[in-house]
């Protein structure tokens, strides 16, 4: 089946190859450590099953993310359409999602915060923020050092207002779609993915860190002494201390994934970190990365065939981990209406899964 998955789009790629110019991008070859296998707290289960789902938002487009204000109740969610959508509490799945505000790019990772009353968000455009009560938008930060902001991908925001962002990857500049800029990213396996920190008293943007591979989630541990972020296409998850003897130092808190991790959500209650897992590590992107002039010539596809490069089939996987990073359980689903998870957060005992994928919030009562 992978064969078959491969020689397709390379069958159709080298006849694009001859009738268009291929995109900028310079693969180089990189070696990744096996798969670890579904065993253990990693077996497989059904615990994710559409059948102990409630769609909630079912005419939403691509919510990425999602993200609850704990005063209220009130959920927000960020859409492909260039909306992103609020409903009010109680959230069920008869709630008619009305809109907050458009934001001219589109929408990804979201983030409370409270203090300050507004929503902070990561968009194509760069870093934003929208105020709660007069729902103004604000643009934040759309380049640093110099560097536009590729794909400004999630957010964290410290109670001082200190925003962690994440700037996926320099090949989010042109007019491709995000998965597009993805796959380019994990098939070209350079990494250019940068993690950045953003003062508001200063209003200033530096970089903390460079070369991540597709840099995806991040989140602040409960008492934000260290933040984790996503190396996507390496499959870890990095942690960099803030504060304390090691503040400023980095060193890999979770090795290995099983999948590609997206967003991470840290659990207030009790510090651990939930992990939503876009795809198992077996797309295109992985198998081909010791070939990297297969993996040029892939690239030049068009945007739609190359969702195998990242997507090779349908699945839902959440990880959970403790602070330290050990994996205490795994939710799997699979089937038909299974969808690559993007987002993963908890509030009222209740799993809310987001997806880049298809229409809707997915809810899970724990
Ligand atoms: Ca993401």
């Amino acid at each position: 089946m992978r064969v078959a998955w491969a020689c397709l789009p390379l069958a159709v790629a080298v006849f694009v190859v001859l009738v268009r110019v291929d995109r900028q991008i310079e693969p180089v070859a990189n070696y990744w450590p096996p798969i670890p296998p579904l065993t253990g707290v990693l077996a497989p289960n059904n615990r994710l099953d559409p059948a102990k789902q409630e769609l909630l938002a079912s005419n939403i487009p691509g919510p990425e993310d999602c993200v609850h204000d704990l005063r209220t109740g009130t959920l927000y969610l960020s859409a492909s359409d260039g909306w992103i959508y609020f409903i009010e509490a109680p959230v069920t799945a008869a709630s008619a999602p009305k809109k907050l505000v458009y934001t001219g790019g589109r929408a990804l990772g979201l983030a409370m915060d409270t203090p300050r009353n507004q929503l902070v968000f990561a968009d194509k455009r760069g870093l934003m923020a929208v105020d709660l009560t007069t729902r103004q938008l604000h643009c934040l930060v759309t380049e640093v050092d110099g560097i536009p902001l590729g794909l400004t991908d999630d957010v964290a925001v410290a109670q001082d207002g200190t925003v962690y962002l994440t700037d996926a990857t320099r090949l989010g500049l042109g007019s491709e779609e995000v998965l597009t800029i993805s796959a380019l990213e994990l098939l070209e396996g350079r990494g250019s993915g940068r993690l950045v920190k953003y003062d508001p008293a200063t209003r200033t943007a530096t970089v903390l860190m460079r070369n991540l591979l597709f840099a995806n989630g991040v989140a602040l541990s409960k008492n934000e002494d260290f933040l984790v972020v996503g190396d996507m296409g390496r499959a870890q998850i990095l942690r960099l201390w803030l504060k304390g003897d090691r503040a400023g130092t980095r060193d890999v808190l979770i090795d290995n994934l099983v999948g590609m991790a997206d967003g991470i959500w840290t659990d207030p209650e009790d510090g651990t970190f939930w992990v939503a897992v876009f795809a198992f590590r077996d797309g295109m992107s992985q198998l081909l990365s010791k070939t990297p002039f297969v993996a040029k010539i892939l690239a030049n596809l068009p945007g739609w065939m190359l969702l195998p490069a990242i997507v090779p089939s349908p699945y839902n996987l959440v990880l959970h981990y403790d602070a330290s990073g050990r994996l205490v359980e795994s939710l799997h689903g699979t089937g038909q209406h299974a969808m690559p998870v993007t987002s993963v957060s908890r509030f009222d005992n209740k799993l809310f899964l987001g997806t880049l994928i298809g229409n809707g919030i997915r809810v899970l009562q724990l």
